[in-house]
């Protein structure tokens, strides 16, 4: 069976060793990755062939939707979302889900562009996903590492997953990262519509949720390198708008529990 435009909307890979889990789609959001755009759709098409690609680029000045076009015409198994203008990851990930969902992919995954996450440790993650329902790659379970790091930021991120860990009160070491796989399933039960998209709470938005929905959350070991090539989008002051949106959900949250007790009581 297939969809106009030639894709499988049935799960099933034949073949695959993730075949039970549907066809799997590996979304990369960019934004001017032109140089390592090319590099790393074919890693990750060596790495796990069956797995289809799904750029979702945001009109990037440097070519790089131009570059991504190129790239899946000459491969059935890249496609492009090209979207108006630069909207965050949060939003490029979102329409990226969408289209995978209406495209029938049964498992979608997140990847950055830039080489700090590893396509050669996807099967990881994939082989994680059939016994979860979504499964973070993590920089600090045991066997996870983050290479070119200057100090400075390794603590900030460390420390940003501890005060999310106390404020959501959540078991996960690393809420924040950005290499994971979801079952369709997961996504659909989330509800996209409400997700924060704006800024560095995404990441920490879909994990909470996904627990909260009584989803199964795991977490497996990654090597995270900091990227070489292109520009980062990342700031001190996003990660403080960040910490400072976590820590207001945790206080909803508890307000809502202590709100939950008191009514309880109340008739009993
Ligand atoms: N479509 C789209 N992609 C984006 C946007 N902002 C960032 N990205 C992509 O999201 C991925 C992660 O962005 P980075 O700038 O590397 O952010 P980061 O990895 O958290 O920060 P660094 O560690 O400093 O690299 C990359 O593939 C970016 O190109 C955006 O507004 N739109
Ligand atoms: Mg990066």
């Amino acid at each position: 069976m297939s969809t106009p435009d030639g894709h499988p909307d049935q799960p099933g890979t034949s073949g695959s060793r993730w075949a039970e889990l549907g066809e799997i789609l590996v979304i990369i959001p960019t934004y001017n990755e032109a140089e390592n755009l090319e590099p790393i759709v074919g890693r990750l098409r060596a790495a796990v062939p069956e797995a289809h690609v799904l750029i979702a680029d945001d009109n990037s000045p440097d070519g790089t939707g131009e570059l991504a076009d190129k790239l899946a015409a000459g491969d059935d198994h890249v496609h492009v979302l090209h979207r108006q203008g630069k909207e965050g990851l949060g939003a490029a990930y979102i329409a990226g889900f969408r289209w995978g969902l209406e495209h029938g992919y049964g498992v979608l995954v997140e990847h950055d562009a830039d080489g700090s996450h590893q396509p050669e440790q996807l099967d990881r993650l994939l082989d994680a996903l059939r016994d979860a329902d979504l499964v973070l790659g993590s920089r600090y379970v045991r066997g996870g590492a983050v290479e070119n790091w200057p100090k400075s930021r390794e603590i900030l991120s460390r420390g940003g997953n501890i005060y999310t860990r106390i404020a959501l009160g959540i078991p996960l070491r690393d809420a924040t990262g950005g290499y994971r796989a979801f079952r369709r399933e997961t996504l659909e039960g989330l509800g996209l519509d409400q997700v924060a998209s704006a800024g560095y709470c995404f990441q920490v938005d879909l994990a909470w949720r996904a627990l909260k929905a009584g989803f199964r959350v795991v977490e497996v070991p990654i090597t995270f390198v900091e990227r070489e090539r292109g520009k980062s989008k990342m700031s001190q002051a996003i990660v403080l708008e960040a910490m400072a949106r976590v820590g207001r959900w945790g206080l909803a949250h508890r307000a809502q529990q202590v709100k939950g007790l008191f009514g309880a009581a109340g008739k009993g």
